[in-house]
C-alpha cells in the first residue's frame, strides 16, 4: 500500500518552497560571517511556446549544481529570466497581428509554470524579462555608457537588401543569392548601421581565455572567431594612377614570389581602376554577380577559381616586377585589406587561380627532404615546380642574393624590417572579428537612445530620460526601414541639446545586446536606481558555474565577454571575465536525429512530468549518458528511472513506517532518525560501507565533474544493496537485537542515498527525507564520507621528479589519473623538488608511479 506518488509529493513541497521564498537569496546575506558567495547560472530561455527537452535538461542540470553548492554551505545565487525580444514573436505579429507583448507574455507564463513543476531552485525575485521597460531601460543605459566611452559607432555598411519584402535580411536568410521567403535576387545595399567596437578587444578577449575553465573545445572555437594572424602589411604601388594598395600577407617570406595581384569584388577602388577602359563592362558584370552570390561559398577552398583582369599592374616593393591586377571572388573584402598579393608557388588557391588562368608560377622556398614520390629524387623534386605549391617551410632560392639560401622563417622578419625601413610595409596583427553590428530594423527589439536633430546631428539622450518606450504600432512588417518609423507621433520629437526638432532612431538593438548583460542585473535585479551597484554585482561577479548549449559557444559568450571588459573599463564593473567556469551540454535527440517540431520527434517535457513525476524525469535527463554528450531520448529509459526512485522512496517510506512514523495528510509525526549506527557488524557493516562508498563516488562526480550519470547510478547501486540488506532484515523478528540494529542501517542507508539523490529528485529527497528524520533534506549539509568505512584497497605510488624517484605514498586502487597527479603534486617532497621550475608535464601509469617533468 505504501506507492510512490509524484502527483501528490512534488506539487506538495513546491508549495512549501514557494510559500517560503526558499531559493531567495537577500544580497545582505553576502555581508553574513562565512557567506561564500556561488553563482550558479543555465542560460536564459528564449520565451516562445512551451519549454523543450533541451531546457529541462539545462536547468536540471543547473540545479544539481545550485543545490549541491547550498549544502556544501555556500550562499547560492541562482535566477531566472527570459530573452524575450527578437524575431520569432515578430514574424508571428506579421503573420497574426497579434502584438508580440502577448505571445510572449504568455510563453513565459507557460515556462514559470512549468519551471515550478519541475521543482527548480529559482530566486524567483530576480527574475528579469529583456522586453520590459525595467529591464531595458538599462540595456539603453548600457549603451549611452559605451557611446560615451567610444564604443560606440555608426557608418555606412553592405546589407543584403530583399527589394520584394523591402526588407534587409541577415546573412543566413540568404541562400544562393535569394530572399529565403520571396525568392528574389538580394541586392547589396549600403544602409547607416550602428556598431560596437568589440575589434578594440580582440586582444584581451583571446589572451583572457587562457585564465577561464571552459571546454578547450570551445576556446578554441573562439580563438579562431577572433582569429589572430601575425604577418605584415605591404605596399604596392600603381604608376598609372599613382595609388597605394596594401595587402595583408602573413607570408612577407614570399614577396619575391608573388606573380600578380587581386582585389575583392567589394573593393572600393576595383570600378575606378577599370573605369573608361575596355575592361569596365566585364569587371562590372563579374562585380555584380559576386556581390550577390552565396558568401559561404566564396572562401571556400575547393570552388573552382574565377576573376577579371583589370588591365592594370602594381610594381612588387621588393624587386621592381610589374604584377597583373585582378578582381576575383576569393578574396574576400572583410578580412585584412581586401586585396592580396598572389603567391602561386606557395599556396594552393592563388595555384588554382594561376593555373585556371594562365599565371605564372614562382618557387622561392626549398621543399624539406624526404617528401618526394617514390621513384623520384628527393633533391630534384625539392627545387621542382611539379612540387608546387610547396606550403612547408625551407630555405629561400631565387629571392634576392641577401636572403637566398635563408631559412624562410629568418626571411620573413628581415624581409618585413627590410620593408619597413624602406617605408613600404611594416608587421602587423590581424583579427578575424569583425566590428559587431548592432542595429536591427526591426519591431520588436531595444529602442536604441539618440535621436537625430537637424541642427546638432546624432544626440544621445539624456539618462534621466529613459527607458525610451518601445510605442505600439499597426503594422509590423518592415517597409524599407524599421517598422517604428511608421509610429510618426513616436518619431517627432525635440532634440535635448537645442529644443529643436528632432527625430528617434528607428533601428532596435540585436537581441544578443540584451542578453550580454542579463547576468550582472540577476545581481541587483529589484535596483530602481541603476543597472546594478557594483558593491554588491562584483560580489557576486563572475557566474562560477555557467551552463548551456555549445550553440553559443561563440557569439553570445564573446558578446557577453566583451561587455563584462568595456564595462570594468568604464569604471562600472570590477570582472573582467563573467564566466569563470563554462559548462556546454549535449542534445537530447530521438534515433540518432535532432528533435524539431517539423519532425515530428519532440517529446514535451510536460507529458513527461504528468506521467512520471518532475523527479522521475529531471533524473532521467542526465542519466541517461554523461550530460555533456549528445544521447538519444528512451521512452524505456525514463520508465527505468521511475522504477528506481519508486523502489527507492518506498524502501525508505517503509523503513520509516516500522520505525514508527506516521504521515497523515503529508504531515509526518514521529520519524525515528536515520543517524549513523555506532558500530555496525556484518552486513550492516557491509551496507554502511556501501553508503559511504556512495557519498564518496557522488560527491566526487558532482564536484565541478558534471559526472551525472555515473553519480546516479551509484545511488542505484547503493540502492541494490539496501534492498538486499532490508529483504533480509524483514525475515527477522522485529523485537530481536538483530532485527533492531538492522533497520538502523538500512534506515541510515535510505536517508543517505535520498540525500544524495536531492540534487537530482528534490521532491523525492525531500519527502523521504522528513519521514525517516523529521528533517528537511536541503538544509542538511552534504554528507561526508569517513575514512574508516572506505574499504578502498592501497598500492604504493612511487613518485618522481624528472624520472628521479623522490617519495612513496600511498594511494586508493583504481584510482583515476587526475587523482594520482594531485597526490604527486601535493607531496612535500615532491614540491621541494619543483620550487622555482615550471612543471611541463606530468606523466601518470596508473596503478604504478607518477612522474613529474619541469623546466
Ligand atoms: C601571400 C601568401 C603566400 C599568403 C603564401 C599565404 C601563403 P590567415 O592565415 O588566415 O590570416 N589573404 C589575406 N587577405 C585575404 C582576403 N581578404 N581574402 C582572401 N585571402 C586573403 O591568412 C592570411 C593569408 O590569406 C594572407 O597571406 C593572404 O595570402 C590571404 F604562401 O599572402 B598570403
Ligand atoms: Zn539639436
Amino acid at each position: 500500500e505504501l506507492r510512490y506518488d509524484p502527483q501528490q509529493i512534488e506539487p506538495r513541497w513546491q508549495q512549501v518552497w514557494a510559500d517560503e521564498r526558499t531559493w531567495h537569496v537577500d544580497n545582505a546575506a553576502l555581508d553574513a560571517d562565512g557567506a561564500e558567495p556561488v553563482y550558479v547560472l543555465e542560460m536564459l530561455p528564449y520565451p516562445s511556446g512551451e519549454p523543450h527537452v533541451g531546457h529541462l535538461k539545462n536547468y536540471a542540470i543547473g540545479d544539481a549544481v545550485a543545490h549541491f553548492r547550498r549544502r556544501q554551505g555556500k550562499t547560492v545565487l541562482h535566477p531566472m529570466g527570459f530573452d524575450s525580444f527578437g524575431l520569432p514573436a515578430e514574424n508571428n505579429a506579421i503573420k497574426t497581428g497579434q502584438h508580440p507583448r502577448e505571445a510572449t507574455e504568455a510563453s513565459i507564463a507557460s515556462f514559470q509554470r512549468q519551471f515550478r513543476e519541475w521543482g527548480v531552485s529559482i530566486d524567483w525575485d530576480r527574475e528579469i524579462a529583456s522586453h520590459r521597460p525595467d529591464y531595458y531601460r538599462w540595456t539603453q543605459w548600457i549603451f549611452l555608457q559605451l557611446l560615451k566611452a567610444g564604443l560606440v559607432e555608426r557608418r555606412s555598411a553592405a546589407v543584403n537588401w530583399d527589394p520584394v519584402e523591402e526588407t534587409v535580411l541577415a546573412n543566413e536568410q540568404v541562400i544562393d543569392g535569394r530572399g529565403e521567403r520571396s525568392g528574389a535576387l538580394v541586392e547589396i545595399r549600403q544602409l547607416e548601421q550602428w556598431f560596437l567596437r568589440i575589434t578594440d578587444y580582440a586582444q584581451r578577449l583571446l589572451d583572457d581565455l587562457d585564465g577561464i575553465g571552459w571546454p578547450e573545445h570551445v576556446k578554441t572555437m573562439q580563438r579562431n572567431w577572433i582569429g589572430r594572424s601575425e604577418g605584415a602589411r605591404v605596399v604596392f604601388h600603381n604608376e598609372e594612377l599613382d595609388r597605394d594598395y596594401e595587402v595583408f600577407t602573413t607570408r612577407p617570406d614570399t614577396l619575391f614570389g608573388a606573380t600578380f595581384f587581386v582585389m575583392a569584388p567589394e573593393h572600393a577602388d576595383v570600378l575606378a581602376l577599370v573605369e573608361g577602359t575596355e575592361q569596365e563592362d566585364e569587371v562590372r558584370a563579374y562585380v555584380n554577380r559576386a556581390l550577390t552570390a552565396d558568401r559561404a561559398e566564396r572562401g571556400a577552398a575547393d570552388k573552382p577559381k574565377t576573376g577579371v583582369f583589370l588591365g592594370r599592374y602594381v610594381v612588387n616593393p621588393v624587386n621592381g616586377e610589374r604584377l597583373p591586377m585582378y578582381v576575383a571572388d576569393y578574396v574576400l573584402m572583410d578580412y585584412g585589406t581586401g586585396a592580396i598579393m598572389a603567391v602561386p608557388g606557395h599556396d594552393q588557391r592563388d595555384f588554382d587561380f594561376a593555373r585556371a588562368y594562365g599565371l605564372p608560377v614562382k618557387r622561392v622556398i626549398v621543399g624539406a627532404d624526404g617528401e618526394a614520390p617514390e621513384g623520384v629524387d628527393p633533391e630534384a623534386w625539392a627545387t621542382s615546380d611539379d612540387a608546387l605549391p610547396y606550403t612547408g617551410d625551407g630555405p629561400l632560392v631565387d629571392s634576392h642574393p641577401e636572403f637566398d639560401g635563408t631559412p624562410n622563417r629568418e626571411a620573413l622578419s628581415a624581409i618585413t624590417a627590410w620593408l619597413a625601413g624602406e617605408g613600404k610595409g611594416e608587421a602587423t596583427v590581424n583579427f578575424r572579428l569583425r566590428d559587431w553590428l548592432v542595429s536591427r530594423q526591426r519591431y520588436w527589439g531595444c529602442p536604441i537612445p539618440v535621436v537625430h536633430c537637424e541642427a546638432c546631428g546624432m544626440v544621445p539622450l539624456p539618462e534621466d530620460e529613459l527607458p525610451v518606450l518601445l510605442p505600439d504600432i499597426e503594422d509590423y512588417k518592415p517597409k524599407g526601414r524599421s517598422p517604428l518609423a511608421a509610429a510618426e507621433d513616436w518619431v517627432a520629437t525635440t532634440c535635448p541639446t537645442c529644443g529643436g526638432p528632432a527625430s528617434r532612431e528607428t533601428d532596435t538593438l540585436d537581441t544578443f545586446v540584451d542578453s550580454s548583460w542579463y547576468f550582472l542585473r540577476y545581481t541587483d535585479a529589484r535596483n530602481d536606481g541603476a543597472a546594478w551597484d557594483p558593491a554588491v554585482t562584483n560580489r557576486w561577479m563572475p557566474v562560477d558555474q555557467y551552463i548551456g548549449g555549445v550553440e553559443h559557444a561563440i557569439l553570445h559568450l564573446l558578446y557577453a565577454r566583451f561587455f563584462c571588459k568595456a564595462l570594468t573599463d568604464i569604471g562600472v564593473l570590477d570582472a573582467q571575465e563573467p564566466f569563470q567556469n563554462l559548462f556546454t551540454q549535449g542534445m537530447i535527440t530521438k534515433d540518432g536525429a535532432k528533435m524539431s517540431k517539423s519532425k515530428g520527434n519532440t517529446v514535451a517535457p510536460r507529458e513527461i512530468v504528468e506521467r512520471f513525476g518532475a523527479d522521475s524525469a529531471r533524473t532521467y535527463v542526465v542519466f541517461l549518458g554523461p550530460p555533456d554528450q549528445d544521447a538519444d531520448w528512451s521512452d524505456e529509459g525514463v520508465e527505468g528511472v521511475h522504477r528506481f526512485l519508486s523502489r527507492l522512496w518506498r524502501l525508505a517510506a517503509e523503513a520509516a513506517e516500522l520505525g514508527g512514523a506516521t504521515v497523515v495528510d503529508g504531515v509526518v509525526s514521529g520519524a525515528p532518525g536515520a543517524a549513523l549506527p555506532d558500530d555496525p557488524q556484518g552486513d550492516d557493516l557491509e551496507l554502511v560501507r556501501k553508503a559511504h562508498w556512495a557519498i564518496e563516488k557522488v560527491s566526487h562526480d558532482l564536484d565541478g565533474r558534471f559526472s551525472f550519470n555515473t553519480a546516479v547510478a551509484a545511488v542505484m547501486e547503493l540502492t541494490n544493496v539496501l534492498s538486499a540488506r532490508r529483504n533480509a532484515v524483514v525475515e527477522l523478528d522485529p523485537a530481536t537485537p538483530e532485527a533492531i540494529a538492522g533497520w538502523a542501517a538500512v534506515r541510515y542507508a535510505a536517508a543517505t542515498a535520498v540525500s544524495l539523490i536531492q540534487p537530482f529528485a528534490p521532491h523525492l529527497a525531500a519527502d523521504a527525507y522528513e519521514r525517516l528524520t523529521g528533517l528537511r533534506v536541503w538544509e542538511q549539509p552534504w554528507p561526508q564520507a569517513e575514512q574508516r568505512f572506505l574499504q578502498r584497497d592501497e598500492f604504493e605510488l612511487v613518485l618522481q621528479v624528472q624520472g628521479k624517484v623522490r617519495d612513496r605514498v600511498l594511494a586508493p586502487t583504481g584510482a583515476s589519473k587526475d587523482e594520482l597527479e594531485q597526490l604527486a603534486l601535493a607531496s612535500e617532497k615532491v614540491q621541494g623538488f619543483l620550487e622555482g621550475k615550471t612543471v611541463v608535464k606530468v606523466v601518470v601509469v596508473p596503478g604504478k608511479l607518477v612522474n613529474v617533468v619541469v623546466r
